[in-house]
């Protein structure tokens, strides 16, 4: 199962007391202070882990939390600190407040760390408190109290391109074509529920990688349908492919639809590079097919293809491998 959400509540350790204790001796009746410190209490930690795909493992267990230091002893010895606990989540996962919504972190690279609640530190033990004039002090420090919150974990694939289109555009048949994916294909809207990642395969070293995510309808933003919640998987991409059908009686108005309600969602993701790709070419017509003439002057480029006869997707994986450098490089710029 892809679950791309969860909250968890995050409980760091107490750090251990300091002691308070007297050295002794034979021949030293009244041995000085030798309370030792306590232990720190252990950290809770996310780590990316670039093996893990989903986030299913925090649906079930919700509540992390790490163990406190150990007490100190006498003769100064110190009490042992807390292992701390590590978390471990996809890459691209956000870790969000949970009160606030403020994002705490985005762990984004392989083995990146973010320490989410800290341990408690020790308390001293009584013989720091010794003082010329106080030479047997008989207080000693309590551990500190370790941090916890409540955070959202949200996951964002990270995929080169992002695909979008109404349901039952092609979306799923596209990727089953041009990559090892099997995601469900079917004849009704609303097929894909969650979203689907292929590797493309370009020339024999190069790849990309390609999300497929529900299809979106008008209010989608709104939370219609399925897409809203799956849109956030399109933010990390370089590329948009606009897929349409072309066979669909108003291309244009398909395509506003979807840019309104990627506009409505996140205004930045009109500026990514795009494609617009009309999908199902085997069933139209070759001279049926003009673009509505909105779509004829964008800066985009068009790319026709059908996924069952297999027209145009050479051409089109090149396209997508060519625009994604294009995207890359301007970035670095
Ligand atoms: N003739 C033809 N049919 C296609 C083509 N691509 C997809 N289809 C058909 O269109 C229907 C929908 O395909 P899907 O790939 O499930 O569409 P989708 O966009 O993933 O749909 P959702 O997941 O519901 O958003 C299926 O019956 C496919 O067989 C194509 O190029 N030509
Ligand atoms: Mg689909």
């Amino acid at each position: 199962m892809f679950i791309d959400q969860a909250r968890i509540k995050v409980i760091a350790g107490n750090g251990g007391h300091g002691v308070i204790s007297f050295r002794r001796e034979k021949y030293v009746p009244k041995g000085g202070p030798d309370g030792g410190d306590g232990g720190k209490g252990g950290d809770v930690i996310f780590q990316a882990d670039a093996n893990l795909q989903t986030l299913i493992d925090y649906r079930y267990k919700r509540i992390f939390k790490a163990e406190s230091g150990k007490h100190g002893q006498g003769a100064k010895k110190t009490g042992r600190n807390a292992a701390n606990v590590i978390i471990k989540v996809p890459c691209g996962t956000v870790i969000k407040d949970a009160d606030t919504g403020e994002v705490l972190a985005d762990l984004v690279d392989q083995g990146q760390e973010f320490v989410a609640v800290r341990g408690g530190k020790g308390g001293r033990g009584n013989w720091h408190f010794a003082t010329p004039t106080k030479r047997t002090p008989r207080y000693a420090e309590d551990g500190q109290a370790g941090e916890n919150r409540v955070v959202l974990l949200e996951l964002k694939l990270n995929a080169d391109v992002g695909l979008v289109g109404l349901p039952n555009a092609g979306k799923s048949t596209l990727l089953s074509r041009i990559s090892a994916a099997r995601p469900k294909i079917a004849d009704y809207p609303f097929t894909t529920l969650t979203p689907n990642l292929g590797i493309v395969q370009y020339k024999e070293h190069q790849s990309f990688v390609v999300a497929d995510i529900p299809g979106l309808i008008r209010g989608a933003h709104q939370g219609k349908g399925l897409g809203l919640n799956f849109l956030r998987h399109i933010e990390r991409t370089n590329i948009l492919i606009y897929l349409l059908d072309a066979d669909s009686d108003d291309i244009g108005r398909d395509f506003f639809i979807l840019r309104e309600e990627l506009e409505k969602y996140q205004l930045e993701l009109l500026s990514k590079p795009s494609l617009i790709v009309l999908s199902k070419m085997d069933l139209v017509a070759d001279d049926k097919l003009t673009l509505p003439r909105a779509l004829q002057n964008l800066p985009v480029p068009v790319c026709y293809v059908s996924a069952i006869s297999g027209e145009g997707l050479e051409k089109l994986k090149q396209s997508i491998w060519q625009l994604i450098q294009k995207s890359k490089q301007s970035g670095e710029q």
